[in-house]
């Protein structure tokens, strides 16, 4: 260990765990290029990570085929009382899941190193930070730890100073017996697999995974879980939200924060290269945004992540250019293809398929092979910092002001391609009955889900609670609350065909709104709200056609009729629970079909 821990919480906390999971070593973490160098170094004799020849510092990672995503049907929050987690968590009763997990965690760390990952979410010492620490006994963690968070000797000194963190317990799964050779990617059976949260207690204990946000712990089970649960009871906003600054051709600045269920393009759109020719944007967030009222009573969000963890199929040049020079260097492959000439491969990116590759299972893959190279929850891990766009205000310890927020889905007819909320609760009823078609972080959903606020693997406590902290959000954020915007990108016309280009034409969705917030552009009332009429849009250079615009911004008052009776029975599951202002406001949309 390079530094001297005080912490007496810290210390027992280790200890106590040492005991139950009875590793080998421990090893104190310090964040450096120097440890993280070590460890790959180790991974790659181990033959578990592959040096990407290409990619400088670059390495691939192949998962366990059991192991490739995250398990909702796993995941729990366990509070003392059922209805603190609400109807759209799996809960298990505290008491009952922390001894079905202590009996797992027994020894389950024989042949293993600990290791102490102290971190902070958000920039080091700021306000709106968290500190916490992870044990976990896999190194694969620990360099993707050391990419998603800020991990070192800054955070144990603040942890010395008496700073409180929050615990997150991690292991595998799969102790070594006495000589056992250990497999390349271990974890546990799918039914010994529990990512579980204690909001009551501000601890994550997770079991089985190795993949992304199960067991990178800061992400989803930190970032989102234990801190929507934190910030209802201290006043803040946690949410699974893309951060972007867009700046207008006279140099004026707009925030945004944007809502979006996994895989519908959140990365693509904290990496928007503006269609609009003087517009520029910069990227803060792809993911997660922290958001507290500041002194000047504007919402303030920051990223609480220092890297991305994003889904490589599909990304290229065309659909995102900046997360493609993101990713030449100092990258983590997850479950990508490696080319013969060292280099990787994956469905969707720019440029010929590969005559032969090595898939993600570690199989000879060639352009006729049934299934594909990588897999479709492929991942990469990179330092945010390395974005060319990436915000100058990106760790900023105050945050931006925020003046948008935008809500969406993946919908192929209904919902039109941007609404305006007709206020603030209007929007928050818009967020809760955000819905997206399946995508393929979803494989076991079929039609249309509810996802609100795209939180719903997400939220720590009872969803009701949550949408009615959003109404107390609004109440004190007064006429200074972000305007509130619903978009769907996906929209299709009957041939199956895509009605609007996306990507970086979305932007003139965006100028709408900043043009909104100033005044400055028209729109037509509506029984679902405020919609732009074409002339209202900056469609300079984009050539559609009139029917395609047309349709995009339509309203079938029939059409949304039929929806009503899917959100009633949505809400219904909160019963006496449903807050009466969501209630009202789903009243108030039929009355306006009518
Ligand atoms: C993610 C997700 O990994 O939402 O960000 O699934
Ligand atoms: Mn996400």
């Amino acid at each position: 260990m390079s530094y001297k821990v005080t912490n007496q919480k810290l210390n027992r906390w280790v200890n106590e765990l040492a005991e139950l999971c009875q590793p080998d070593k421990i090893h104190w973490c310090d964040g450096t290029k120097e440890e993280y160098d070590i460890l790959m170094a180790q991974m790659v004799a181990e033959g578990r990570a592959i040096p990407v020849k290409k990619r400088p510092n670059t390495y691939l990672f192949r998962s366990d085929p059991g192991d490739v995503a995250r398990v909702e049907s796993r995941t729990y929050i366990a509070t003392r009382e059922q209805a603190k987690a609400g109807p759209t968590n799996n809960w298990v009763q505290t008491d009952e899941l922390k001894k079905t997990m202590k009996a797992l965690y027994t020894g389950c760390m024989k042949g293993r190193t600990m290791f102490v990952i102290p971190f902070s979410m958000g920039p080091i010492g700021s306000p709106m930070s968290k500190l916490a620490v992870q044990i976990t006994d896999s190194p694969y963690v620990v360099c993707n730890m050391d990419i998603m968070c800020r991990v070192g000797t800054k955070v144990i000194e603040l942890l010395n100073k008496g700073e409180d963190f929050v615990e997150c317990l991690h292991s595998v799964g799969a102790p070594l017996k006495t000589g056992e050779k250990d497999v390349l990617w271990p974890c546990a059976p799918m039914e010994n697999k529990y990512i579980s949260h204690f909001p009551e207690e501000n601890a994550i204990w997770s079991f089985g995974s190795g993949y992304g946000g199960n067991a990178i712990l800061g992400k989803k089970c930190l970032g989102l879980r234990i801190s929507s649960a934190l910030a209802e009871r201290e006043g803040w906003m946690a949410e699974h939200m893309l951060i972007l600054r867009l700046i207008s051709p006279e140099g004026k600045k707009y925030h945004v924060a944007a809502a979006f269920p996994s895989a519908c393009g959140k990365t693509n759109l904290a990496m928007i290269q503006p269609a609009v020719p003087g517009w520029k944007a910069e990227c803060i967030g792809d993911d997660i945004a922290w958001m507290k009222i500041g002194p000047d009573g504007y919402l303030h969000a920051i990223n609480p992540e220092a890297g991305f963890f994003g889904v490589v199929p599909g990304t290229s040049y065309k659909s995102n250019p900046m997360a493609m020079d993101t990713v030449k260097e100092n990258t983590i492959f997850t479950n990508c293809a490696l080319t013969d000439d060292g280099d990787l491969w994956w469905e969707g990116k720019d440029g010929d398929k590969p005559a032969h590759a090595i898939d993600w299972k570690g199989k000879d893959w060639n352009p006729s092979s049934k299934e594909t190279a990588a897999h479709a929850n492929a991942r990469f891990t990179a330092p945010a910092a390395q974005c060319p766009i990436i915000s100058p205000d990106w760790e900023n310890p105050a945050g931006v002001p925020i003046d948008i927020f935008i809500f969406g889905g993946r919908r192929s007819a209904v919902v039109p391609l941007v609404t305006e909320a007709f206020n603030w609760d209007h929007g928050v009823f818009l967020a809760a009955t955000e819905a997206s078609e399946p995508t393929a972080a979803i494989l076991d959903n079929v039609g249309i889900r509810y996802d609100p606020f795209a939180m719903l693997p997400f939220c720590g406590i009872n969803m009701a609670d949550y949408f009615q902290h959003h109404f107390e959000m609004g109440d004190k954020l007064k006429n200074k609350a972000p305007r509130i915007f619903y978009v769907n990108w996906f929209r299709k016309n009957q041939n199956g065909e895509w009605l609007w280009p996306g990507f970086g034409d979305n932007i003139r969705a965006l100028i709408w709104m900043c043009e909104r917030i100033d005044g400055k552009a028209g729109a037509r009332k509506t029984p679902i709200g405020y919609l732009p009429e074409e002339k209202d849009l900056n469609l300079k250079g984009l050539v559609i056609a009139q029917e395609k615009i047309k349709e995009l911004l339509s309203v079938d008052p029939e059409v949304w009729k039929a929806e009503i009776p899917k959100m009633e029975k949505f809400f219904s599951q909160f019963g006496e629970h449903l807050p009466a202002r969501l209630r009202n406001q789903l009243d108030e949309l039929k009355s306006r079909l009518k």
